[in-house]
């Protein structure tokens, strides 16, 4: 299958015809090709951009509200087409892709529909001054959106979807890893009615396509998610050029249970927020602390849950974790598996590749457990992003407190307790953007998104994406 970039509405090969390999995780094998575009493409969506930002932009309210719902509406009526395409792509079981991958991006563009209607600008009186202020939200222009491969629609569709419903035209670049649900979009979004320009996808590797977006002189916005390093990197070339800048990068995000909480709903939830979509969630809660008093008991008990789950394809309905999204990807993840060994953690359950009967040639891993023995080590402080969680005792909340912060990231925590006092004095401590208190990955769109230290800057969702994505600009009369 040949993914073409989605410039003015229409399909084009890349310009200089570079193309490169579209793998399929749970087989190994090539499945199809994907543009690896030049600065020329880049440009060419660049123009439909500009071309179409003045009519966007002026077009009412209310008429890009119904084109974003027409857009979920659309992504809706085609569940399965698209749950399938994430699913082959990235290697994520089809249950997952199905129930939270391609709904989310639905509700992405439904959100971002209904809240643009809401979206207010203040006004002040200036009392005794005889003036009145008030703020204009003007949309930018021009914006770049870049994102992952880990929720490969969801996290595309995050950014797209308050870009445009601010009256933003995108040059949008998904992961090269997992281009095909956003090649997907394309129809989908000329289906819709949205004007031709005002969303333009350009496919292709980070280093050429992903680097032409940000050199883009007037390209004068960039939200992105991805890996911290690329995030430093971008924020280094876009700085010069002043561009706005949104990063949402990576986590190292403790799960913190103490023994007075609900054990069987903390069982549950933390075998998800361990392994969900195999661990490749930046809100994964891939460092574990255990109350001393409950640590053997949840030891055994956790361990006995993770060796039930089930390795498979991910097209199959029982399959728990599915296929690791490439071969690099998975022999990084084995990798701080062997280095656990060689700072004293101890593997208590995983650890080994799995090998599924006629896919031989599929990324599958067992989920691991490893019990270290310090927060220090180097599997406790560095992101793995896959199907790996560490476990370690603590005696006290200030000590919990002092090593769920003792990390060069900050996204976000989870805390299991039901010690109302202690939860209060915690979530103002914890050094993280989102702190979950008896629960994970409770998302409600409206309430803002990101990280602190290495995991960002700038916050998504809700008002705060249409802040990010307009220039405020007051406006001051003397009466
Ligand atoms: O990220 P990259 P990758 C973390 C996770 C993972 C690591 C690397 O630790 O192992 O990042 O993953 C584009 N200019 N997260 O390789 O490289 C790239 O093409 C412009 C956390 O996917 O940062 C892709 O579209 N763009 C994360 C996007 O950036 C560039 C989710 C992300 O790629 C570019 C995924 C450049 N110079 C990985 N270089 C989260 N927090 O959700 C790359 N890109």
């Amino acid at each position: 299958m040949t993914i073409k970039n989605y410039i003015n509405g229409n399909f084009h090969n890349p310009i200089q015809e570079n193309w490169l390999d579209n793998y399929n995780p749970s087989n190994g094998e090539v499945y199809g090709q994907i543009p690896n575009s030049s600065n020329e493409d880049v440009e060419n969506a660049y123009i439909a951009a500009k071309s179409a930002f003045p009519s966007w932009s002026q077009i009412s309210i209310e008429e890009r509200s119904r084109i974003l719902i027409k857009i979920s509406e659309l992504l809706e009526a085609n569940l399965d087409r698209f749950a399938a395409a994430e699913s082959k792509d990235n290697g994520k079981p089809i249950s997952l892709a199905k129930a939270v991958d391609i709904p989310r991006a639905a509700s992405n563009f439904r959100f971002f529909g209904n809240a643009i209607t809401q979206f207010a600008s203040e006004s002040h009186e200036s009392v005794g001054l005889q003036a009145v202020n008030y703020t204009l939200r003007q949309p930018i222009g021009v914006v770049g959106c870049i994102s992952p491969w880990n929720l490969p629609l969801y996290l595309f569709t995050w950014k797209i979807a308050p870009a445009i419903a601010a009256g933003n035209c995108v040059v949008a670049k998904p992961s090269e890893v997992t281009p095909m649900t956003a090649y997907l979009l394309g129809e989908i979004c000329n289906e819709a009615g949205l004007p031709k320009g005002v969303l333009n996808i350009v496919h292709g590797l980070g280093t050429t396509t992903g680097q032409a977006i940000i050199e883009h002189e007037d390209i004068k916005a960039i939200s992105f998610t991805g890996g911290t390093a690329t995030g430093a990197h971008i924020a280094k070339v876009a700085a010069p050029m002043f561009k706005k800048l949104s990063l949402e990068l990576g986590g190292k995000n403790p799960n913190i249970i103490f023994a007075d909480c609900d054990y069987e709903d903390m069982l549950d939830t933390t075998v998800r927020s361990s392994f969900a979509n195999q661990g490749q969630i930046c809100l994964c809660g891939s460092r574990i602390f255990v109350e001393a008093s409950i640590y053997e008991k949840f030891k055994v008990d956790f361990v006995e849950r993770i060796k039930a789950l089930k390795v498979g394809h991910p097209a199959e309905a029982s399959t728990n974790i599915g296929a690791l999204v490439s071969k690099s990807h998975l022999k990084k993840v084995k990798e701080f598996i062997e280095i656990a060994k060689t700072e004293n953690g101890t593997i208590l359950c995983g650890g080994n590749e799995v090998t599924i009967k006629d896919f031989e040639n599929g990324y599958y891993l067992e989920p691991t457990v490893i019990e270290v023995p310090t927060n220090e080590c180097r599997v406790n402080q560095e992101e793995i992003f896959g199907p790996v969680v560490t476990i370690m005792p603590f005696l006290t909340e200030d000590e919990v407190l002092q090593m769920a912060n003792k990390v060069k990231y900050g996204l976000s925590a989870t805390l299991w307790t039901n010690n109302l006092k202690r939860t209060m004095r915690m979530s103002n401590q914890l050094q993280t953007g989102i702190v979950w208190i008896n629960t994970w990955m409770l998302r409600d769109l409206r309430t803002p998104f990101g990280g602190m230290k290495a995991s960002g800057v700038g916050r998504e969702g809700g008002f705060e994406a249409l802040r990010f994505f307009t220039e405020a600009k007051n406006v001051c009369i003397k009466y």
